[in-house]
């Protein structure tokens, strides 16, 4: 099964979380596994923040307990209509570091907000796609094939 890294917005804002959750549920139907449910599920990710009060060092857990999962992913799909510092690091960690593929996906209606470091990117591992709220999975099948 191929391992998906699912990146999306969270301290940089939730505006585009029923995208990641829609992007999550397609991903699992056509066969991914996704290994972080929790960027776009908000119970799983009250469950984390609560384990992570109680170590040491907060953010220390977290960007562990992402790190590791990262480290184990075949590809990330990254959900990049609101500009977040989280996703931009794993963005450029996976392809530049690990060398893994980069789906990078952006809403239509808000194109002219993109950065452009991710979606003008020239890496051959960072593929930015547009989509709207009626081809999300249209093109998200196609990102998965090419
Ligand atoms: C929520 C609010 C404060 O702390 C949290 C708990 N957070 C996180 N739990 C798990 N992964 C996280 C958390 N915050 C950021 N990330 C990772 O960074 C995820 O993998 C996201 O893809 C990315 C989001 O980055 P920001 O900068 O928007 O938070």
């Amino acid at each position: 099964m191929v391992k998906v890294y699912f990146a999306g917005s969270i301290t940089g804002g939730r505006e585009f979380v029923q995208y990641q959750l829609k992007i999550v549920r397609l991903l699992k139907e056509n066969g991914y596994k996704v290994l972080t449910e929790h960027v776009s599920d908000d119970k799983l990710q009250k469950k984390l923040r609560a384990r992570a009060r109680l170590s040491k060092d907060y953010f220390a857990y977290i960007s562990k307990h992402d790190r590791k999962l990262i480290d184990k992913a075949d590809m990330v799909v990254a959900e990049c209509s609101k500009a977040s510092l989280g996703v931009g690091f794993e963005i450029c960690y996976a392809a530049y570091h690990l060398k893994i593929p980069v789906i990078v996906l952006g809403h239509k209606s808000v194109k002219k907000r993109f950065s452009p470091i991710i979606f003008g990117d020239s890496s051959r591992l960072i593929k930015p796609y547009l989509y709207d709220d009626k081809n999300l999975e249209e093109v998200l099948i196609k990102a998965l094939k090419s």
